[in-house]
């Protein structure tokens, strides 16, 4: 049983978008190829409250700088992907019928979540592990934006809870604030166990 994980693909995060991932449109007809060979598939939305701690704009600096906020290290982005409001929503061009349910995370105002399971504080839970582990789904296929943040850490947490991963390379996208955060990620990921792949490999 394959499962597919689609990341965050949400109109703040593609071009035009107020944290626009360079190239984050491109995945999406890459992801609508492949839908067809998952049995399962969960999308995840970034979802945030106004004045999240994540903003900038909350504490009156500039994105990209980094400050520490409760003890972690904290990067400050733009405003972005707003509870409800139009950047939050997923890309109507995805193909959104086979997606069987949608997880939110980054919903506390106090603490930031990339990864797709537990914010990074590790507290809650977004419910997305005891759903898959209820279903018996072990092999999780990880595609979306961004390659250096939530798929990153989404993938991270996924091997720490064993499941099997695989990233499908040309189907995500990263921020790239440094220029080798890509290929630092993946090899991060594939150093903890995710097997790195392409598209026409499934
Ligand atoms: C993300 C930065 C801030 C992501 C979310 O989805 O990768 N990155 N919030
Ligand atoms: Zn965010």
């Amino acid at each position: 049983m394959k499962t597919l994980i689609i990341t965050d693909v949400q109109h703040d995060f593609l071009p035009g978008g107020s944290l626009a991932v360079p190239g984050g449109d491109e995945v999406i007809a890459v992801i609508n190829l492949i839908l067809p060979r998952f049995n399962h598939v969960f999308a995840t939305q970034d979802w945030h409250p106004p004045q999240h701690m994540s903003f900038a704009s909350t504490h009156k600096k500039q994105p990209s700088e980094t400050i520490w906020i409760n003890g972690m290290q904290q990067i400050l982005w733009p405003d972005h992907c707003i509870q409800n409001t139009y950047g939050a929503e997923i890309a109507e061009s995805l193909n959104r019928e086979q997606i069987e349910k949608i997880f939110h995370k980054g919903s506390s105002p106090d603490v930031d979540s990339y990864s797709t399971f537990f914010d990074n504080a590790r507290k809650r839970s977004t419910g997305l592990a005891d759903h898959l582990k209820k279903l018996h789904l072990k092999d999780l296929y990880f595609v979306g934006l961004a390659t250096d943040y939530c798929v990153l850490y989404s993938v991270l947490d996924a091997l720490d809870l064993q499941f099997k991963v695989w990233v499908i390379r040309d189907a995500c996208r990263a921020i790239n604030l440094n220029p080798r955060d890509e290929e630092k990620a993946f090899e991060k990921m594939r150093s903890h166990g995710a097997k790195i792949i392409e598209s026409g490999q499934i």
